[in-house]
């Protein structure tokens, strides 16, 4: 498996599933997945309802994955998973791996074979980027999968130099 840093936006990667930092009610929020369905357009909301009435009356539990249409995004998928808020108390980060885990798991029943992923929690869910970074990479690296391509896409440059530190 390649795994690559990009800085950027992750509405514009070509690869065949893009990962958003959802929220279990998977009915839209702020940062990457405000992007997300902002620029992927109302089809995606659309499949996570049908998500809910079907599967998640109660929401997707945190450390869980489930794929959607990727709408007007350049990707063949959208997978959604549910990252833990960051907590000083109690330690999340096996929960934290899991979105990775579970993300790739949800791949691999797609046949996606490159992936993009945000670092997820890092934002509003209040995670350390150093440690979200760890997580992340450790996660991905122990992870069996045919995805070829691991891309973790890294909104500005001081995520970026944090995961490319422990790259
Ligand atoms: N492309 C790549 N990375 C981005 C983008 C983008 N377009 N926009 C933000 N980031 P967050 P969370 C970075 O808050 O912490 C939502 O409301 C951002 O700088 O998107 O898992 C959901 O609905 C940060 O490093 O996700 C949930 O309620 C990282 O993406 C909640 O936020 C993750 O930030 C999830 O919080």
């Amino acid at each position: 498996m390649d795994i690559t840093l990009v800085q950027g936006d992750i509405t514009e990667q070509r690869v065949d599933a893009v990962v958003n930092a959802a929220n279990s009610s998977l009915m839209g929020g702020g940062g990457v997945d405000g992007a997300i369905h902002r620029r992927g357009g109302p089809e995606i909301l659309e499949d996570c309802r049908k998500l809910r009435a079907s599967h998640y009356g109660k929401g997707l539990p945190t450390g869980q994955a489930v794929a959607t249409t990727a709408g007007r995004l350049p990707a063949r998928w959208v997978i959604h998973t549910v990252g833990p808020v960051h907590s000083a108390s109690e330690d999340r980060s096996q929960l934290l791996a899991s979105c990775y885990v579970e993300s790739l798991r949800v791949a691999d029943e797609l046949g996606a074979r490159s992936v993009a992923f945000p670092a997820i929690s890092t934002g509003i869910y209040g995670w350390p980027m150093d440690d979200a970074a760890r997580i992340a990479l450790d996660a991905v690296r122990q992870a069996h999968t045919s995805v070829e391509d691991v891309r973790f896409v890294l909104f500005d440059r001081a995520a970026y130099d944090v995961f490319e530190s422990r790259i």
